[in-house]
């Protein structure tokens, strides 16, 4: 059985989700409850010392990096085969994987957090905040957190993330000239592995500063929507809780952008 260490939310879980949706692959799902902080909990700590989500675990084998994780679904079976035919398209999926990584990813973590779970965060008080940061393995995370909570919009990083998502959009929009799905005439691992982030700007009410200059990756999202895995894997895990998260979002942060991408 494959058991998946999961967040309803996070972008990372949701593309594992979504490849095992697509796969038809069966799972145990065990939520890791992130502003709860139980990313730090000792136990989780064994499997995953990086203290995110998401962590699989298949027989006893433990697999970090949802890239990764998606991949070894992947070879875990012929079926819903996600692997493009040709070697290009390999070549191009892999590109996508890679850059949803890193830039992409660390930029969707600074816009969420500026948002989404800043009031939540700064509802703790001083001597909590601290310690959450804290915990924070990564250097560059927890100095990227600490700045958007404390800042909010008006954070510097905050400029090169959505300055970040403007190059991500405009190639996407480029590759979907020629071909319906993202690396090729197929649904791949690079639609899964993309699909989270255009749906956080999404929920982040930033998906509309785009709507004109990238008529086709919207049109890509809108078939995306209708695709079973997406009901299975985002819109059936959120909690009451995720949705308050987000239901307070403005739209201050489509603004922000607008006046970011306008100084360019
Ligand atoms: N490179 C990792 C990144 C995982 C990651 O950043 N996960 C986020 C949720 S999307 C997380 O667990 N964050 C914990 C925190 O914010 O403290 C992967 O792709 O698996």
């Amino acid at each position: 059985m494959l058991i998946l260490y999961d967040g309803t939310t996070s972008v990372c879980a949701i593309k594992v989700r979504l490849a095992l949706a697509e796969k038809g692959l069966e799972f145990e799902s065990r939520n890791i409850d992130l502003r709860k902080g139980e990313q730090f909990a000792v136990d989780y700590l064994k499997l995953n010392p990086n203290a995110v989500v998401p962590t699989l675990v298949d027989n006893g084998e433990v697999i970090l990096e949802s890239s990764i994780i998606i991949q070894y679904l992947e070879d875990l079976t012929n079926e819903n085969p996600l692997l493009p035919k040709t070697p290009l398209n390999r070549a191009k999926m892999r590109f996508w994987l890679k850059r949803v990584d890193n830039p992409i990813h660390p930029s969707a973590g600074i816009l969420t957090h500026a948002t989404a779970f800043r009031p939540s965060f700064l509802e703790k008080t001083p001597e909590e905040q601290k310690e959450h940061l804290a915990k924070i393995p990564d250097k560059a995370r927890r100095a990227r957190q600490e700045a958007v909570y404390r800042d909010g919009l008006r954070a510097e990083i905050v400029g090169t993330a959505i300055r970040t998502f403007d190059n991500f959009i405009r190639d996407l929009e480029f590759d979907l000239k020629t071909h319906d799905f993202i690396a090729g005439p197929d649904y791949s691992l690079a639609d899964v592995a993309v699909t989270p982030y255009i749906n956080r700007l999404e929920a982040l009410k930033l998906l509309d500063v785009w709507r004109h200059v990238a008529p086709r990756v919207i049109n890509w999202f809108e078939q995306i929507r209708q695709r079973p895995s997406f009901q299975s894997a985002i819109v059936a895990y959120l909690t009451d809780s995720d949705i308050l998260h987000f239901k307070n979002i403005d739209d201050s942060c489509a603004a922000r952008a607008r006046e970011l991408l306008e100084e360019r």
